[in-house]
């Protein structure tokens, strides 16, 4: 970036109160979430502000603590760069700095809204039943400690603090990709509450509110030469700026404590009674072709998703996959016609502009295949062979080698028991059933319906290569 250039710094624009605690701070939820509550208070006013939180790292705080918090977001469509800055933010914490600023900032009177980004490995839970992992190392601590290390413990935490304050509880807004997501939530809090104070988990249960989400905008990491891109098109330096496409949506179950909540509706969220249509639609329809062309482009040498689908074979692939496996699985939500859908998905996909990292996509598949693979192969009634071929590419995947022998770099909080079953065989078969046998990922069930099709699936792969492969799921 030319060192000449003005840094980013915020208006002097009036400042709203907070209202909101985000908690998992990300791009994610920085081009998503937090530029939908940003143009609901210039429409209709409100005291929304967000107080940020990383539940982990100090990085985005570094980064954006020097700018007061104001960003750039870019959006990058196929006909070019527009460039907005984003003045929600402000303030920030890094929860293990000190959990109970975090704690106390949440129980503030003037706090109605928690959202969370912490994605699905943050709540704690065992993704196959839906459990909260008692076992868990930072759920055992926070059983016992009131400074929390979880998310779902400062969740508790800071309603305790509230209870106690005589205050009401906070609306829990996850904006994650799992399906029912303010049930998973809403267990998880329960279950550590119980666990704490039972009258506490009774307070929850029937004062609190998690309304769950459907939230969808393609967002990549934002990468080093990001910076200079933005820097070019503004003028000025900006340390963490985000990268999105421009479609953008979200889908809210409109149940918030005491009806307190922005203008959302204003700035064309959906506020609906049941998420549920919505939420299985773009896990099943984007993330779970999204998840299959990542392991199986990765494998076939691509960088990004566009790279994947520029190639015709992995485009008919997500056509078939969408037209023959996921959407006769699915109800349409009232006014979404599927196939047109799946449409707009694939030219989202193509979208030359975002450099979605497949490696990227490929991380935490543990934690990604039951809500966005396995719902379909669980209630699909005719053979899935791409899906077979996609969870077959995660296995591949998963054993750390690409197929030029090539080590992959798998990110994931199963990686070691994934590589330890992996290389516990060499019969492929085996090493599908070892893995098949995972019960955190894989139902007995749905182990049982596709152990044949995947393994068949999977030695092809071995043979053939993923592209290959693809070309044979549509002859
Ligand atoms: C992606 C999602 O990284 C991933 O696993 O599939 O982040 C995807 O880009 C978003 O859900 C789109 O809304």
């Amino acid at each position: 970036m030319p060192a000449e250039l003005p840094p980013l710094s915020r208006s002097d624009a009036p400042r709203p109160g907070v209202g909101i605690v985000h908690l998992g701070l990300g791009a994610f939820f920085r081009a998503h979430g937090a530029i939908y509550v940003s143009e609901s208070m210039a429409k209709s006013g409100g005291d929304w502000g967000i107080l940020a939180a990383s539940i982990k790292s100090p990085g985005t705080r570094d980064s954006l603590a020097p700018q007061s918090y104001a960003y750039t977001a870019l959006e990058a469509g196929p006909d070019g760069d527009t460039a907005q800055v984003i003045e929600v933010i402000e303030d920030m914490f890094v929860a293990p700095e000190d959990p109970a600023a975090l704690v106390t900032a949440m129980a503030d009177p003037g706090v109605k809204i928690v959202t969370l980004t912490v994605t699905e490995k943050g709540y704690c839970h065992n993704p196959a039943t839906g459990d909260l992992n008692l076992a868990h190392p930072d759920i055992a601590h926070d059983l016992t400690d009131p400074l929390p290390r979880s998310a779902p413990g400062f969740l508790v935490r800071a309603l305790q603090a509230r209870r106690a304050a005589g205050l009401r509880p906070f609306t829990v807004l996850t904006c994650d990709n799992l399906p029912h997501n303010g049930s998973v939530v809403r267990k998880a809090v329960l279950d550590l509450a119980q666990a704490i104070d039972p009258d506490l988990a009774a307070w929850i249960a029937t004062e609190g509110r998690f309304p769950s989400t459907m939230v969808d905008r393609i967002v990549p990491a934002t990468k080093p030469a990001d910076l200079d891109r933005v820097a070019a098109l503004t003028g000025r330096a900006d340390a963490a700026p985000v990268i999105h496409e421009p479609f953008r949506q979200w889908v809210i179950e409109d149940d918030f404590v005491d009806g307190l909540r922005p203008d959302l509706a204003a700035v064309g969220v959906e506020l609906v009674t049941d998420v549920a249509p919505f939420e299985l639609m773009k896990l099943r329809m984007l993330n779970g072709t999204h998840s299959s062309l990542a392991y199986l482009g990765y494998l076939a040498g691509h960088e990004t998703i566009s790279d994947t689908v520029a190639d015709p074979v992995f485009a008919d692939f997500a056509r078939h996959l969408w037209s023959t496996e996921i959407i006769p699985t699915l109800t349409a939500p009232e006014g979404t016609d599927l196939n047109a859908y799946a449409d707009v998905l694939l030219e989202r996909y193509k979208n030359p502009a975002i450099r979605h990292l497949t490696w990227q996509i490929a991380m935490d598949g543990s934690q990604k295949l039951p809500q966005r693979m396995l719902g379909t192969l669980t209630d699909a009634t005719t053979p899935c062979p791409g899906l077979y071929l996609a969870v077959a590419g995660w296995m591949r995947y998963v054993g750390g080698v690409d197929e030029k022998g090539g080590a992959i770099d798998v990110r994931d909080p199963l990686a070691d028991t994934l590589k330890r079953l992996s290389d516990g065989s060499d019969a492929p078969a085996d090493k599908v059933a070892a893995l098949l046998a995972l019960r955190d990922v894989f139902s007995q069930q749905v182990a049982d319906k596709i152990k044949a099709p995947v393994t068949a699936a999977y030695e092809t792969l071995l043979t053939k290569g993923a592209r290959a492969a693809v070309q044979e799921v549509l002859k």
